[in-house]
Order: structure tokens, then C-alpha cells, then sequence
């Protein structure tokens, strides 16, 4: 038994109810204030840090799981077959493979995503935490949204952050099994705060953040600061947030973003997302700032940028970036 499955059936085993025709679950998307980038275990998805997200509402995943008849899964999309082959289905299949009840046990998943697509919003987050949940609730088992927290992490490290609104915090832990890496919601509310999208490529990216930050951790010699660096980032940000401090929540999640992009351009062979269309959208955002707009960028593992604001100021955010998708991640 891998350690990933044997990990998953400590949680699930001995609970639940006779199993459902079918379960369903929705998780929504994160974007990470504080980020995730290198792991101190491939196979559990553990982080060498902690990280700290917001999550986008009601952009994310729809999931619903039933038992299907064989031989193998059917897995959709968007309400297209997926082929067994792909990246999505592989994935999906491996995921379950933590929770057959026995070999040669089949499922159906539908997977939706409530994001669109091209948004730059979508992500594996929020759909391994909604398959979580669409298993939680296909067997029964009532698990907390710790332990949901857990089982989604399996699937993909930023999934922890996925079971919750609002701003959560994923704890690194320290336990080899990953028991206490799991994400916790912060108790705040931001309504005022906005998240903007703004897509300059939607392209596949050249390389994966799971082999990036793989190859980060193995041969960025700066990447021995980052932990230290992300302390102190984490303490900053759960502060601003606290006072409701936009400056110091947004020049905390700039610099953070841009020393991860450091980090990566540091990794041999370097790895570099931004295209020139990111970086004169970088400085858009300066030049607006110089000038007494209050507005901060975020980037991932990717070309994209999302902007972070507050509602009073959308107007002259859409006046510089006339395609941004904005959210309200308090609604
Ligand atoms: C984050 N990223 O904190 C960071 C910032 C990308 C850059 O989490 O291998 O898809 O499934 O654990 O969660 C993307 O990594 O990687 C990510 P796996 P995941 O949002």
C-alpha cells in the first residue's frame, strides 16, 4: 500500500454509512497571499512552509463521484469525456485509487469548474478539495474540514487551502504522516476587498509548478531563505489582516510573490513565467501606485497577474486594465 493510500484510509476507515448512489461536493479557488513553493515530502504533498490564501467565492469546482461499472473510470469535464491517457483523468484516477474499497472497483466523476476558463482563476486546488467532499459525502464518513483538509492535500498541496472561504492558513506541521498540514480559516472579514484577473497568456506553462518547485528545492541555492522569509511574511500578513491594513496586506503579497519568481529564476535551469507582458503590467501597477493608487499584484506559476485593491478603487483598476476579471471574495 503507498503511504499516500494508507494515510487516507487511517482518516475514512471504520466510519460512514451504507454508500450513496452518488456524492457531491464544490470547493472554491484560492489565490496564495503567502505562497507555497517546495516540499519537504513528494508523495503527501507537505510543504516546506506554511502559506496563507484567499479564496474566490464562488469561482472553484463542482465534483459529483458515483460508482460506475468498469473497466476503468469515466471521468468528465466540463461535461467532456476525458481521456483515460490525459493529464486530468490520470490524476483523477490516481486520486481515487487512495479510496477503492477494493481493486477493480470503478468510479464516475463530473468534474465542473465554476471558473472561466479562461479567467487565469483556474486551478487543481479547488477540484481535489471538492472530490474530497463529493467522497465525504458519497460514503458518509462525516469528516471535519480539518480531516477534509487532509485528503484534499493528497491530491494537491494548495488544495488544503480550498475547504474554506475567506483568508486560511495552511500549516506546514511537522508530522512525517502530515496530520497537522492542514488548513484552518483565519477569523476575518474583508468585504471591501477585490481580486482582479488579468489573463496575458493563456497558453500552457513550460513547466509545471510541481516540477518547478521540485527543482527549486533541489538547486536554488537562495532557496535555504525562503523558509525564514516566509516566517516573517506569514507574521506580517496575519497582522495587516487583522487591522484591515491594505498597504502593508498588499506590499506583503508583492514582495512575497516577487522573491518566490526570484527563487524560481534562481533554479538551475531557471524557470521564468514572466513574459514581457507581465512585466510592463508590473509596472502599470508601480506607475498607478506613484501616483496614489492603492493597488498591489500577486503572480503564480505563471504569466498571469492578479491585481488586489479595494472596491472604492475598481473603477481606475479597470480604467488601467480594461480585461480584468474582477471577484469579491467576501461577496
Ligand atoms: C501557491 N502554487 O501557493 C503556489 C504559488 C504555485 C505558485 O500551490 O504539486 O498545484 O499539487 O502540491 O498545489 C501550485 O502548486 O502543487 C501552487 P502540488 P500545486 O498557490
Amino acid at each position: 500500500m503507498t503511504t499516500a493510500r494508507e494515510v487516507a484510509q487511517r482518516i475514512v476507515s471504520g466510519r460512514g454509512l451504507p454508500e450513496e448512489t452518488a456524492g457531491r461536493g464544490r470547493a472554491p479557488a484560492n489565490i496564495a497571499l503567502v505562497k507555497y513553493w517546495g516540499k519537504r515530502d513528494e508523495e503527501l504533498n507537505l510543504p516546506v512552509t506554511g502559506s496563507l490564501s484567499i479564496s474566490l467565492g464562488p469561482l472553484g469546482s463542482e465534483v459529483e463521484v458515483s460508482p460506475a461499472e468498469g473497466p476503468h473510470d469515466a471521468i468528465w469535464l466540463n461535461s467532456a469525456p476525458q481521456p483515460l491517457t490525459g493529464v486530468f483523468a490520470r490524476r483523477a484516477s490516481a486520486y481515487l485509487d487512495l479510496f477503492r474499497p477494493a481493486p477493480g472497483y470503478w468510479y464516475e466523476v463530473k468534474a465542473r469548474n465554476t471558473v472561466p476558463t479562461a479567467a487565469g482563476f483556474a486551478s487543481s486546488a479547488s477540484g481535489f478539495a471538492a472530490m474530497a467532499r463529493a467522497l465525504d459525502d458519497l460514503y458518509g464518513w462525516g469528516l471535519s474540514i480539518r480531516e477534509l483538509s487532509v485528503l484534499a492535500r493528497l491530491g494537491s498541496g494548495s488544495a488544503a487551502r480550498s475547504l474554506q472561504d475567506g483568508f486560511v492558513e495552511w500549516h506546514a506541521g511537522s508530522a512525517p504522516d502530515g496530520m497537522d498540514s492542514y488548513g484552518e480559516r483565519l477569523p476575518a472579514e474583508w468585504p471591501e476587498l477585490r481580486m482582479g484577473a488579468v489573463v496575458l497568456c493563456a497558453a500552457e506553462k513550460p513547466v509545471g509548478s510541481r516540477e518547478g518547485m521540485k527543482r527549486s528545492v533541489e538547486t536554488c541555492e537562495f532557496y535555504r531563505e525562503w523558509p525564514g522569509r516566509v516566517a516573517a511574511d506569514l507574521a506580517a500578513l496575519k497582522d495587516a489582516i487583522a487591522r484591515k491594513d491594505m498597504a502593508a496586506l498588499g506590499t506583503v503579497t508583492e514582495g512575497n510573490a516577487l522573491a518566490m519568481h526570484a527563487l524560481m529564476a534562481a533554479t538551475r535551469p531557471p524557470i521564468v513565467y514572466a513574459l514581457p507582458e507581465t512585466v510592463a503590467a508590473m509596472r502599470t501597477v508601480w506607475a498607478a501606485r506613484q501616483e496614489g493608487l492603492p493597488l498591489w499584484f500577486t503572480m503564480d506559476a505563471g504569466p498571469n497577474v492578479k491585481l488586489l485593491f479595494e472596491a472604492k478603487d475598481e473603477a481606475r483598476v479597470r480604467g488601467l486594465f480594461p480585461g480584468v476579471q474582477v471577484v469579491a471574495p467576501f461577496g
